[in-house]
């Protein structure tokens, strides 16, 4: 593939009338932030960025030193962009609209700066998953009631995972594209475009150490992948699970598979584990521009009404087909 970087394929993009200006900049803002996250995290124990922070979130989650990090990295970046009328974030209670000194723009932002943080100490993938809005047009000081848009309002979702090499994965709703970043120059380099999840698939995610805490379609869906070729699916699946949900979509958008965070015992209350508005909703845009699905189980992800910031709610995306086998289930028990 001829070499296209991240912002020719922006310009691109808006010279084909696809984003504006405005987005344009804004996504090259979150990609530079993102770099900056991607050096400090090679650094690991040499750059003293490795272990608990010694604060809570909103959610009641330990930080790291690095969820801490790569929020203030993207605050930073984001509210001297221009581009911005507030951003919103895992590590924040509430969302913060640009203050009036700063130059105020029309998107709202919103961002899981460090997902699967429980990997950093460990030197496994980690990744930044974020989702652009448009700020409504009466509105000059958002707060938390303005962000509360369905996912098929988005306008622009990404994620960056830090693996063995660094990748960013966007969408402005013209298909999902993989950019690798060149370490040496700096940039980032397109190296799919029009990512295709195929539509079957013999490999699932899930924490099966929850199994005995899932509702009982989800006991009876995976315990028919189980079964094999001899069960009702006919067919043998392999499982993998790296507890970074990034690492987790990123192996279905290359080969397929499916993922979920269902409902369980003790995640009930909440609403699920994955949060709607900053992990769930860009990650099945994503998806959904790549061929794939993405539901609650009960009802396609990008059409629930957002109710809270930090809500939760129950997930299954990935290959088409199979998630539509394991909305069956939950439906037919309905
Ligand atoms: P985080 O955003 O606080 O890191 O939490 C979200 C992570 C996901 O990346 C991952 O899929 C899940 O939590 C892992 O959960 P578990 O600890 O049950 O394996
Ligand atoms: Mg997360």
């Amino acid at each position: 593939m001829k070499h296209i970087s991240l912002t020719r394929y922006l310009i691109q993009e808006q010279h084909a009338g696809r984003i504006n200006a405005d987005l344009r900049l804004l996504i090259e803002v979150v990609a530079r932030a993102c770099k900056t996250i991607s050096i400090a995290i090679g650094k690991g124990a040499l750059g003293g960025v490795l272990g608990d922070a010694g604060t809570g979130n909103i959610q009641g989650e330990a930080q790291k030193k690095l969820d801490v990090l790569s929020n203030d990295i993207l605050l930073e970046a984001n509210a001297w962009g221009g581009h911005l009328a507030g951003l919103a974030s895992e590590e924040m209670d509430h969302s913060q609209p640009i203050p009036d000194a700063f130059q105020r723009g029309n998107y709202l932002l919103l961002f899981d700066p460090l997902d699967g943080s429980s990997n950093i100490d460990v030197n496994i993938s980690v990744g930044t998953i974020f989702s652009v809005l448009r700020c409504p047009d009466d509105v000059t000081a958002p707060g938390d009631e303005h962000f509360l848009q369905p996912g098929n309002t988005q306008v622009c979702a990404g994620y960056t995972t830090y693996g063995p090499s660094t990748m960013l994965v966007l969408t402005v709703g013209h298909g999902t594209h993989v950019f690798t970043l060149d370490r040496e120059i700096g940039s980032f380099i397109m190296t799919r475009r029009d990512v295709q999840v195929p539509a079957e698939t013999k490999e699932f995610a899930v924490n099966m150490s929850n199994q005995r805490f899932w509702e009982a379609p989800m006991q009876r869906y995976v315990g028919d992948l189980l079964k094999g070729k001899e069960g009702p699916r006919g067919k043998d699946f392999n499982m993998r699970w790296v507890a970074s949900m990034v690492a987790d979509v990123h192996r279905i958008i290359t080969r397929g598979g499916i993922f979920s965070y269902p409902l369980d015992s003790k995640c009930r209350d909440k609403g699920g584990k994955l949060r709607l508005m900053y992990e769930a909703n860009p990650m099945a845009f994503i998806i959904e521009q790549a061929g794939g699905a993405a539901s609650t189980g009960r009802q396609r992800m990008m059409d629930v009404q957002p109710t809270g910031l930090h809500q939760r709610v129950p997930v299954f995306l990935g290959s088409r087909d199979e998630v539509a086998q394991a909305v069956r289930y939950h439906l037919e028990d309905d």
